[in-house]
């Protein structure tokens, strides 16, 4: 079987670099020891061939011989079903993962995303609602 191919893009703007989501799996791939290779897209110039691969033109997404997958964490749980070193086989462990996975998702980046949008964007009354909410709380 050949290298995974992780796809990002070729540019992005200043403010989120460092943070866009190929990250995630560039990390685990590392973590496991997978063989990849990372190839790019542009970012001001999706054209029909990007949007076969990730239907809102966004990034990332991995191909694997002939499976191609987006949305980071569909990404990540494929990673696990190739490495234990990512998902144990037995039930309670890959239970476990998929638990973790669904909560990073679902609870912690939809929660974490705003406010740090918020916060760089210098939204204050954002900011501030927050904090008000907290004191009533
Ligand atoms: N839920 C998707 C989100 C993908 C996403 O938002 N990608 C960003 C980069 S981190 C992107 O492509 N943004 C450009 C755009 O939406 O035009 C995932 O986890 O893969």
């Amino acid at each position: 079987m050949g290298d995974m191919i992780l796809t990002t893009y070729d540019w992005v703007p200043e403010f989120p670099r460092g943070y866009v989501r190929d990250t995630r799996v560039r990390w685990a791939l590392e973590e496991a020891g997978l063989p990849y290779r990372v190839e790019s897209t542009s970012f001001g110039d999706r054209q029909p061939a990007h949007f076969a691969r990730q239907p809102f033109g966004q990034v990332p997404w991995l191909t694997d011989g002939d499976i191609s997958i987006f949305e980071s964490g569909a990404i990540l749980l494929h990673l696990g079903e190739r490495s234990e070193k990512l998902m144990p086989a037995d039930r309670q462990g890959r239970n476990k993962v998929v638990e973790w996975l669904f909560a990073a998702l679902n609870s912690v980046e939809m929660a974490s995303l705003p406010w740090s949008i918020f916060q760089i964007s210098g939204n204050c009354r954002a900011t501030i609602w927050v904090r008000s909410a907290r004191q009533s709380g």
